[in-house]
Order: C-alpha cells, then structure tokens, then sequence
C-alpha cells in the first residue's frame, strides 16, 4: 500500500493534543494523527493494552510523540493515570480525538431484538459512548485557552444497518452526547463535534458479516460513486480541530462520499452491485 500524503501547512503549529484509539496504521485515528502531524501539532497517544503497545508505540515514535501511555475507557484508575501524565508533562491541551468504540461480537450479527443483552447494551455504551463524556470532561480540565474535540460515529445512528445493531444505539447516544457536550462547553471556547464516517477497511470493520456486500452496496449508492477515502475523515478532523473550524459545535458531519444524502440509488448501480440484470 502506497503511503498516505497529507498536505502539509501549519494549522495547527504549537498545538497539542490526545488520540485516542489507534490499534494500528489502519486506524481511522491513525490518519487523523498522521494528517495534525503534517500541520505541526504535538501528539500523545494512548493504547488498549500490552497487545496493542507494540504496534502503537512504533507509529507514534515515528512522528516523535513524547506521552505514549495505557488506557483502557472503562478503568477509572487508567483513566486517571492517562490524563495525569498528560497533565504532568504538557500542563495543558489544544484538542482531544476519541475514536474509541466495542460492542461484543455476539451483539453484532443476527436480530437486535434477540441478541442484545442487558450486559451487551451496557457495555456498548459504557465503551462508546460514556467514554466521550469522561475523556471531554478530563480533557476540558486542561483547556483553559478554549479547545476543540472530535469524536467518530457512523450512520447506523441514524437509520438501520443490518447487524450494526446495538452499536447503532451507541452511537445515536454518542451523537446526542455531542451535542450536550458542546453546549457546557461552549462558553469556555471549546468546541465539540462528530465525523460520521462511511465504511473503512480497518480493524473494527474487519470480520463485519457481509462485509463485502456493504462495501458494494455502499460504493453504488453514495453520491460519489466511491467507498470513503481516510484521506476525507483526516482532512475534515482538520478542519473541526484547528481554526478553521471556529464556530463549528454541537455538529455531525458526514465524510462518506455523499451516501447519507441518497435515498434511492441508480438503477443500474444498484443491480451491478447485486450482481444481477
Ligand atoms: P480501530 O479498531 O482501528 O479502532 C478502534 C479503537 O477502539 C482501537 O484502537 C481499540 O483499541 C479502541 N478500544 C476499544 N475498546 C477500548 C477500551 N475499552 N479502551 C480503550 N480503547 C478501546 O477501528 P476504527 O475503524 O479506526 O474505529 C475508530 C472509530 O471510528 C470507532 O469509534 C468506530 O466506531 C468509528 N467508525 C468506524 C468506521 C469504519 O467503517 N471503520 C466508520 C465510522 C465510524
Ligand atoms: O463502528 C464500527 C465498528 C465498531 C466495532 C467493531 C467491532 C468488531 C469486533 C465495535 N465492536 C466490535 N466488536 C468486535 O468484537 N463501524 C462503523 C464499522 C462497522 O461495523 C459494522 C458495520 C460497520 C460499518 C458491523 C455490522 C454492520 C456494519
């Protein structure tokens, strides 16, 4: 795979800021990092767990990060140490990008009547949702200039996507919870907002039942006629975190060639992507 190229600037010079959420150079927060990187900001990342260290730990040396630390969303102590040795080291943060989200796998396929659990519906949301809250609220604390943060979501919020099931639920709550977010921030100058992205090949996505009819379904019926560039969700991250994205809050914003805008696909894209005449 060809290296991604992020344009290059200074939007965000003398910016720092926390990633949450990269498992590997495939992850959508990876692209988000990569592309702050090419405008100048400082980046700390954090990692699932030991597993996951070895692959983060290379990714975020390679654009020299100096706060590289463990965070697990539902630990409270992990939490605490994570945003202390942010505190410890910086003092204080531009920006914050969660990009954190886990349903057990048995709540992703079949009914959603059937297979969501009281312990699986509450999981989800802790996980993807209330970790939102907690990680604004901590990062808010060392925002003392204004900020910005983003967090990333999908369409299954807002209509049904077969097997998404109760991470559709997650992530309307997510939504929702940007919005409450943005306006008890507001008047400290920090803004909150959601990208909702179109499917990627990433590994949360990996192992989707039906994975390649979606992509299909998807790529005929979006506007674009595409499947959704990471470029795309990087270069909106951008704009929602630095400048340029003053004024913007409270918002969702869809980075997936157009999909969500079309109600019916063409004809003929639709049978090429069933394969039938
Ligand atoms: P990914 O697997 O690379 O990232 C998901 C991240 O969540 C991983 O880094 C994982 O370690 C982290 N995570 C899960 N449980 C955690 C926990 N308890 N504590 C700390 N971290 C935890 O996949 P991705 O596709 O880059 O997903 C990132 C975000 O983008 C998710 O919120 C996902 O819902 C969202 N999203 C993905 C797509 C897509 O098609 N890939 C589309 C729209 C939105
Ligand atoms: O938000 C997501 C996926 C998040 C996710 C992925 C997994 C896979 C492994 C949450 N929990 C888990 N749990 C696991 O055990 N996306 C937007 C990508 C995605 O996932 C789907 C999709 C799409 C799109 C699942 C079913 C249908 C469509």
């Amino acid at each position: 795979m060809a290296k991604r190229e992020f344009p290059t600037g200074t939007l965000m010079q003398g910016k720092r800021g926390l990633i949450m959420g990269v498992a590997n150079k495939n992850s959508i927060a990876w692209a988000i990092a990569e592309q702050l990187h090419a405008q100048g900001a400082e980046l700390a990342f954090t990692y699932q767990g030991e597993a996951l260290e070895r692959r983060v730990r290379p990714l975020a040396e390679s654009i020299n990060s100096p706060i590289i630390v463990p965070c697990d969303v539902t630990d409270d102590a992990s939490m605490d140490a994570c945003f202390a040795a942010l505190k410890d080291t910086w003092g204080e943060i531009d920006f914050l990008v969660h990009s954190v989200a886990f349903a057990g796998k048995e709540q992703l396929a079949g009914s959603f009547i059937d297979n969501t659990t009281r312990e699986g519906f509450a999981s989800a949301l802790n996980i993807s949702a209330y970790s939102f809250v907690d990680a604004a609220r901590r990062a808010s604390h060392m925002m003392s200039e204004g900020g910005s943060m983003i967090t990333m979501t999908y369409l299954g919020s807002e209509r049904v996507v077969p097997n998404y099931n109760v991470m559709g639920v997650a992530k309307a709550a997510l939504e929702a919870c940007t919005r409450y977010l943005a306006a008890d921030l507001g008047p400290r100058g920090i803004r909150v907002n959601a990208i909702s992205a179109g499917p990627i090949k990433t590994l949360a996505a990996a192992g989707i039942g039906s994975g390649r009819h979606m992509f299909r379904f998807n790529k005929a019926t979006a506007a674009m006629q595409e499947n959704t560039e990471l470029e795309g969700v990087a270069g909106a991250a951008l704009y929602l975190l630095s400048s340029l994205g003053t004024s913007c809050t409270g918002e969702t914003h869809h980075v997936d060639g157009g999909f969500h805008a079309i109600a019916m696909p063409q004809e003929a894209a639709l049978k090429a992507s069933l394969g039938i005449d």
